[in-house]
């Protein structure tokens, strides 16, 4: 079936009038950017997607991200109209209500259609760079029968203004990402006003300069797009097409202004516009005709649907193809074993050491791991044997060097992980996982299977100093909803949390890692994954018990040195790791409470801020940590002078005892 340009017309319409009686329901929201890209949707969705609504997961779809979220009403429409089982109208007519999936931004929990939640500007189009390069690598190891798709990406100025946009536009043109297409809505207003308030920059010379392809066209005239999206769809390089719109097209009192980018249109201005544009229908009532045309164009996906179902049916590789991108984790018995020979030896080893040997064992098993780091392969020990690069002359390669681009790294590890058939995991210094958090965030939040490996994880990384020096960062992590902190003390540790985060599969894990040798604390086999409860007992008192050490990470071997010196003195201590706070308190309270008994002296000892662990320890309870900025001297100088050693920490318990 192929639409003549007269339809498309009123097709576009209908985005229009849902979105501005959408908007004006619920009193809030973006018509502007709807209205501006309805006529560039209209082309893209009728001659140049590829999709089914019927299988809105079905795994070679061509990928749409609406990088623009807050023209969430585009997307809303456009499944509708293409007859997505969801949204329904009433969902639309419930725009940005409680429960309704239609909520302000795109949300990929909420709407089988949206590929990815967006909202944050910027890190929709980073987020489609990672879900490119996750078609490129699954093209390289099951071929084109079964995939062969590509990206396109709706983005405004704001978008391409943030910084992530450098960091994401030069990695897909350095990894030629051929099948990705930016479209840029490129009606020169933001919400303080035009864009030349803010900007002076030619975008398309540094979209050029990126190894891009730029095509440019008149965003309200359709066979001008049409020529456009060819263009890019044919050439090799990845394309931005700027296509000139008008923000709120349509709306004859209030296109063109930044006033229509944010706001409701009011009830004269709908009025007006539903004359303007012809369109008699009520709010939430798209004319039969017009909807048929939509919904003919959603029933043509089917046909390319079923030819690649009969390709996967015909395919040697069907049920392990299904299961990767289902995400099942192949038999993991061998690593078992790995991990469980561990316990035999003595290794003195960094936790960053022994997640690359975790690592060695992981990665020929699951060949879904794809690894990097943010340009320090050599310090985070992300590269195992079994990944080669992934260069544009091998997508098969499983390790990305991702260069300094922390942002970009965490927002294409979001896209490959939504992707489907990728778990991906990448590395930087944990004190940088603030130039990459809103998207670890986002991936909490749109529960992806993504895991940080960041390491040199306290003052223990020595002489780097403050700036390189994380003392906030473990506590803050631990805040975000949903985000899986681990900090394994030792090598047995670190094993079991490597496992823990690929079970992890609806929601995104970090490994805290030591950049200093550590020893092994762990020897007795048979205890099963202890770090999976989050804690532990370690340690049991051996005089009658009269304090609790509560430990993470590096700190753990410190705790039992303090037990020594206690029990020395006749007074009982437990030792208890805590590799994973979250997943501890989520055990059941008499298991809490067995660890951390009332009536007992609690002491917290964790090189970073001791912000939170009252909640542990209790008001009564001692905390030992480090509320100040590190500073440039050797790890071991570093742990005396803040005060976290056996000798100085012994004295503090003695005195607390003495007040309690
Ligand atoms: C990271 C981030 N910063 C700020 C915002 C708030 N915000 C939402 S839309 C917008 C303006 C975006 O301008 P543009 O992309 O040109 O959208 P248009 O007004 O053309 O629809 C801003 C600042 C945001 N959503 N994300
Ligand atoms: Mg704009």
């Amino acid at each position: 079936m192929s639409l003549s340009t007269t339809k498309l017309g009123p097709m576009a319409n209908a985005i229009r009038a849902l979105t501005m009686d959408a908007v004006q329901a619920a009193n809030s929201g973006h018509p502007g950017m709807p209205m501006g890209m309805a006529d560039v949707a209209t082309v893209l969705f009728s001659r140049f997607l590829k999709f089914d609504p019927a299988a809105p997961k079905w795994p070679d779809r061509d990928r749409f991200i609406l990088s623009a979220g807050h023209g969430s009403m585009l997307l809303y429409s456009l499944l509708h109209l293409t007859g997505y089982a969801a949204p329904s109208m009433d969902d639309i007519r419930r725009f940005r209500q409680l429960h309704s999936p239609c909520a302000g931004h795109p949300e990929n929990t909420e709407l089988a259609g949206a590929e990815c939640t967006t909202g944050p500007l910027g890190q929709g189009l980073a987020m489609a760079v990672g879900m490119a390069m996750a078609e490129r690598h699954l093209n390289a190891a099951y071929g084109d029968d079964l995939v062969s798709h590509r990206t396109f990406v709706v983005a405004g100025d704001g978008c391409l203004m943030e910084g992530i946009n450098h960091e994401a536009i030069t990695l897909a043109g350095h990894l030629k990402l051929g099948r990705l297409n930016v479209l840029w809505d490129d009606n020169r207003i933001t919400i303080d006003g035009d864009t030349s308030v803010t900007t002076s920059e030619d975008t398309p010379a540094r979209y050029r300069a990126a190894g891009w392809h730029v095509v440019a066209c008149d965003g309200h005239d359709f066979a001008d797009i049409e020529r456009a999206l060819a263009e890019a769809v044919a050439d090799p390089r990845p394309s931005l097409v700027a296509c000139r719109t008008i923000i709120g097209k349509g709306a004859p009192g209030k296109q063109g202004g930044h006033n229509v980018h944010g706001s409701p249109l009011g009830a004269e201005e709908v009025a007006a516009t539903r004359v303007a544009l012809g369109w008699e229908a009520p709010p939430f009532v798209v004319p039969a005709a017009i909807l048929a045309d939509w919904r003919g164009l959603g029933a043509k996906g089917a046909a390319a649907h079923a030819e690649w179902r009969a390709r996967l049916a015909a395919s040697p590789r069907a049920a392990e193809f299904s299961a990767r991108i289902a995400g099942d984790l192949p038999p993991l018995a061998a690593a078992h074993t790995a991990f469980a020979g561990w316990l035999t030896g003595d290794h003195k080893v960094a936790t960053r050491k022994a997640s690359e040997m975790a690592l060695e064992v992981l990665t020929p098993l699951v060949p879904a791991m794809i690894g990097g780091s943010a340009d320090l392969t050599g310090s985070n020990l992300t590269r195992a044997k079994a990944t080669t690069p992934f260069t544009p002359a091998d997508y098969a390669g499983r390790y990305i060097h991702y260069g300094i681009r922390e942002f970009g790294m965490a927002a294409a590890m979001n896209g490959m992980a939504l992707h489907g058939g990728i778990i991906p995991y990448g590395g930087t210094f944990l004190v940088f996982s603030d130039y990459m958090r809103n998207a670890m965030r986002m991936a909490a939040l749109q529960r992806a299977r993504v895991i940080y490996v960041l390491t040199h994880d306290s003052i223990g990384q020595g002489e780097d100093g403050p700036t390189h020096q994380p003392v906030e960062h473990v506590m803050s992590l631990r805040m975000i909803p949903g985000l899986e902190v681990f900090r394994p003390a030792d090598i047995i540790e670190t094993a079991e949390c490597w496992l823990l985060a690929l079970e992890n599969a609806h929601g995104p894990s970090v490994l805290a890692l030591t950049r200093q040798n550590v020893p092994q604390l762990r020897h007795t086999p048979g205890e099963g994954n202890l770090s999976a409860r989050g804690g532990y007992r370690l340690a049991n008192a051996g005089a009658a018990r009269r304090v609790v050490l509560v430990a993470t990470g590096s700190e753990v071997a410190i705790a039992l040195a303090v037990r020594a010196a206690l029990e020395g003195q006749g007074l009982g201590a437990d030792v208890v790791s805590l590799p994973a706070w979250r997943r501890f308190m989520a055990q059941p309270a008499a298991y809490r409470a067995d660890l951390l008994p009332a009536g007992v002296l609690k002491v917290a000892i964790e090189a970073g801020t001791s912000f939170g662990w009252a909640e542990l320890v209790g008001q009564d309870g001692l905390v030992i940590g480090i509320d100040s900025f590190g500073a440039s001297a050797p790890a071991e100088a570093l742990y005396d002078h803040f005060g976290l050693t056996p000798a100085k920490i012994v004295p503090r318990v003695l005195a607390a005892l003495e007040t309690t």
